[in-house]
């Protein structure tokens, strides 16, 4: 067994700590770290919390810690953090949000970079919540910014999945947009001091209408100021009334399905790309001077590295 698995069984946090960074390191090893763990997962109920920057996200991921562990459930986050130049300082807002957090051993915080995720970021986040579930943490919240096809990609890891909308923002028009009102099963209107709360809960009921006649759940939608540590106790209630549903209906076992199957054609790529990459910084490169001579097209030169390389890999079978 890894030793890192090992310590990770035994509830270390440091070896967690470490196992987080070879993840996003994409180390070596990781697969076989990844393999060891695989068995202690599948015991924590995975929370994703999405919404447009700013909607107040790890407000209430830290609120909800702060219930979560008054109810003496155990809890691990991650935070995915947005792309843009401009989220060091949302970091470092968040530390000091979720300070009082940092002390407790029942609670772990990690932020994902897209800057120490050579995995990718999807990928980095997804093995970091398997980590974490590992562990043993009762809970693992996931928050991610709700633009593009990599957080929508990482929310299917999810058990629930609630996304945060604000009054007087426009959001429901950008969430249809976005494809995220089918994947919501929770919807969270934070800053419900704000104005504007009646006609944001008339256009999401719409829409729901719509999007969701015939579905068998109806995402409930719940306001909260997370500033004045509201709503947090109805949060909670739905995501476990979702919870509960979705073991009941089938819906979490079909999910995890999907996702696996996801995840090893994942894996394969991400693992071939590599070795494609290694193999081509080593070799000469002949089909570069075919190509841009005109000599050969190049899709053709596509395909005859393909066939080369997985011939190669064939044979080393
Ligand atoms: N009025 C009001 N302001 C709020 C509420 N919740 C959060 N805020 C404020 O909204 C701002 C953004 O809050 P965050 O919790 O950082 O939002 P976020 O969604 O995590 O933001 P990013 O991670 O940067 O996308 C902060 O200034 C909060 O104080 C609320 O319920 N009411
Ligand atoms: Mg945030």
């Amino acid at each position: 067994m890894h030793p890192l698995a090992e310590r990770i069984s035994n509830k270390d946090e440091r070896a967690l700590a470490r196992a987080i960074s070879l993840v996003e390191n994409d180390a070596e090893e990781k697969l076989e770290l990844l393999k060891d763990i695989h068995p202690m997962t599948g015991r924590a109920q995975y929370i994703g919390l999405t919404g447009s920057p700013g909607a107040g996200k790890s407000s209430l991921v830290n609120r909800l810690i702060t219930y979560l562990r008054k109810q003496k459930l155990t809890v691990g986050v991650v935070a995915v953090d947005p792309t843009s130049p401009f989220s060091g300082g949302a970091l470092l807002g968040d530390r000091v949000r979720m300070a009082e957090h940092f002390t407790d051993a029942g609670v772990f915080i990690r932020s994902m970079g897209t800057r120490g995720s050579l995995g990718g970021l999807s990928r980095t986040t997804k093995e970091t919540v398997r980590l974490m579930d590992a562990f043993g943490f009762d809970v693992i919240l996931i928050e991610t910014v709700g633009v593009g096809q990599s957080e929508l990609d990482i929310m299917k890891i999810a058990d629930s999945i609630a996304v945060v909308l604000n009054p007087g923002s426009g959001d429901v028009v950008q969430v249809f947009k976005a494809g995220i009102m089918e994947i919501a099963d929770l919807f969270i209107v934070n800053k419900a001091d704000l104005p504007g709360v009646p006609k944001l809960l008339a256009e999401l009921e719409s829409m729901l209408d719509i999007v969701k006649h015939d579905a068998p759940w109806r995402p409930p939608i719940v306001q909260t100021v997370s500033v004045r540590n509201e709503g947090l106790e109805e949060v909670w209630q739905r995501l476990t009334d979702h919870f509960e549903y979705s073991k009941r209906s089938g819906e979490r076992e079909a999910r995890r399905k999907t996702f696996l199957e996801r995840e090893v054609i994942e894996v394969v790529h991400a693992e071939m790309m590599k070795k494609l990459v290694d193999r081509e910084q080593a070799s000469d490169k002949g089909w570069i001077e075919d190509v841009t001579s005109g000599a050969v097209d190049p899709y053709s030169a596509a395909v005859q590295l393909l066939d080369h390389y997985v011939g190669e890999m064939m044979k080393k079978k």
